[in-house]
């Protein structure tokens, strides 16, 4: 796995963060090593789907990346004839993801998308996943957005929401000592905190409880978090 290094050296300009080439290559090392409890969070998603997903349905992978999410589901669930739509608007990251497909055997289909989750319309779903994807959208779309998976999740069905919230200094203070821990330095921790203040706006827990409330999920609950980082599962 190739070692990220995208914040290592000192800029004296910060660039705007951006999924592209740079970034595809050390992905999972990445995602790895920023996003505290990544591999049990993929396990949740996991235990979710075997519960949750019906034969012959949708599922949806908001913001795919390299397709761990939709990946972790297929072999969670075995064969099932469920089509998972792998979504992406970052062109390196779906052609990453399409090489690595041709290249294994699923039990389902997995189909590939390069487009922007605000303009894929959502249905006959049983599961729809956003791992860190729906903080990438601007706040004041957001809402649209929660209507429009819950309008498209069968009765039943359920929604995967993990995202970065809006927390106290010292929380933020705390995960910065994770990464740290993690192999980064404060000079990488700072110039990505930088990078990413106009793309990833984090909104606070509550926010996204009484948004999903207000679209109709009736079941709303944390099941993970670890710093300022949550998943919440709320189902139809
Ligand atoms: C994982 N879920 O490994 N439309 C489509 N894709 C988007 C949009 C958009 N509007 N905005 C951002 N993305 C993955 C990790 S990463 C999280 C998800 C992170 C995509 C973007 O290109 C990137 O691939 C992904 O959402 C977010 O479980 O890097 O913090």
């Amino acid at each position: 796995m190739s070692k990220d290094r995208v914040f290592a050296e000192s800029f004296s300009q910060i660039k705007a963060f951006e999924f592209d080439e740079k970034v595809v290559a050390v992905f999972p090392d990445m995602i790895k090593r920023s996003v505290p409890g990544y591999d049990t969070i993929l396990k949740g998603i996991a235990m979710l789907a075997m519960k949750y997903i019906q034969p012959n349905t949708f599922v949806y992978d908001l913001g795919a990346s390299l397709g761990a999410v939709s990946l972790t589901i297929d072999q969670a669930i075995g064969s099932q004839s469920v089509v998972i739509h792998a979504i992406d608007n970052s062109e390196p990251m779906i052609e990453a993801l399409q090489k690595s497909l041709g290249e294994i055997k699923l039990n389902n289909s997995i189909q590939t998308s390069l487009a922007d989750i605000e303009n894929i319309p959502i249905k006959n779903a049983s599961m729809v996943v956003s791992n860190f994807t729906l903080q990438f959208i601007p706040i004041i779309n957001r809402a649209a957005i929660c209507q429009s998976i819950y309008d498209g999740l069968e009765q039943g069905g359920v929604f995967v929401l993990s995202e970065k919230i809006k927390s106290s200094e010292s929380m933020i203070d705390y995960y910065h000592g994770f990464k740290k821990i993690n192999g980064y330095s404060d000079m990488e921790v700072a110039q990505k905190r930088q990078a990413l203040e106009d793309s990833l706006k984090p909104d606070a827990i509550e926010v996204w409880q009484k948004r999903l409330e207000v679209v109709g999920f009736k079941q709303i609950e944390v099941w993970f978090q670890a710093f300022n980082f949550v998943s919440i599962v709320a189902v139809k």
